[in-house]
């Protein structure tokens, strides 16, 4: 895979560097990813979304994962990249990995704030949201994850466009979210698991965020983010909680997970990864290896109990 090879995964890397790399990995490994666009962000760049799986000709059951939906959350956008080529290099040899990409498709969405997430190499390092305008307010962007419609902007959320967690003017009033959701419902025969990566906190949450009302598959939902993160833990010893958002973290609605459970993906899961706070955003780069590599192990673990249920 000589064309990626100088594409360093323990750096941060901008976006100009994560699209090529998109490119080049996927035309290096033909037999196993494929590239495809979502759509535009609001500025105008490109949603590509990445397919990883062995190609079988038939419907093979798929996690969706995006990585940066808060432009901020560095270790995150990392990680996606990450996750890529850890699944193409070690297909074939792992075979834990060889087993999930002959039985199963990954969908995975790199960057999925593209905007945010340039601001935040160029002008503001700790910006969050969307980069939209507002009409009738010189404050600038969306909460992408108070954006979809599940409770959405009745609690933990706010109406003022100057908010960190504005919603929006109506649930995917943001492109970036339209695109992803139009994404999901399209295929959402096929979609038996959405993982949405955030930083930080340590924390594996499922539905839901938006009431305190337990998902209808709790049970289920709780016992497999235990294993996750148990199976996390098994590498460094880094302790994540797991449970329901609005209990464990704080009620918020219009999360993405919240609304693809509330469509029909059981397994919704949002991941907070490192830290608990020493660093929050900052996250040194001497940790992107050490997290992406315990990350793996709770993303396979949720993977491979989807395959076997
Ligand atoms: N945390 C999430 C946030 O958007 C969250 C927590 C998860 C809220 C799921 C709602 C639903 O606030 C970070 N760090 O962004
Ligand atoms: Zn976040």
């Amino acid at each position: 895979r000589s064309p990626t090879k100088g594409h360093d995964y323990t750096k941060y890397n901008s976006w100009a560097t994560i699209n090529d790399w998109a490119i080049s990995i996927s035309s290096a490994n033909p037999d196993l990813i494929s590239r495809q666009s979502i759509g535009n962000t609001y500025e105008g760049r490109t949603m590509h979304l990445l397919k990883i799986g062995k190609n079988t000709g038939s419907n093979k059951p798929a996690v969706f994962m995006d990585c940066g939906f808060h432009a901020r959350e560095w270790i995150t956008h990392a990680f996606c990249q990450w996750f890529v080529n850890e699944a193409v290099s070690t297909y074939g040899s792992d075979p834990d990995m060889t087993n999930l990409l002959d039985r199963m498709d990954f969908f995975v969405l790199p960057v999925f704030n593209i905007d945010g997430y340039e601001y935040t190499w160029n002008r503001d390092r700790m910006w969050r949201k969307t980069r939209s305008k507002n009409s009738g307010s010189s404050c600038i962007g969306t909460d992408p994850n108070r954006n979809f419609n599940a409770g959405w902007c009745t609690v933990g959320a706010s109406s003022n466009p100057c908010s960190d967690t504005y919603c929006g003017s109506s649930p995917e009033s943001e492109i970036e979210s339209k695109n992803l959701a139009n994404f999901i419902r399209t295929n959402k025969s096929v979609i038996k698991a959405y993982l949405t990566v955030h930083s930080y906190s340590q924390l594996l949450l499922f539905p839901y965020s938006y009431k305190y009302d337990l998902a209808a598959h709790h049970s289920e939902l709780m016992s497999v983010s235990q294993g996750a993160i148990a199976a996390l833990r098994s590498l460094y010893g880094t302790k994540y909680t797991s449970g329901p958002g609005a209990a464990t973290i704080y009620p918020a609605a219009g999360g993405s997970d919240d609304w693809a459970y509330d469509l029909g993906v059981k397994y919704s899961y949002t991941f907070e990864l490192r830290d608990e706070g020493r660093y929050g955003f900052l996250l040194p780069e001497s940790q992107i290896k050490p997290t992406c590599e315990e990350t793996m192990l709770a993303v396979k673990y949720i993977a491979n109990h989807v395959l076997n249920n």
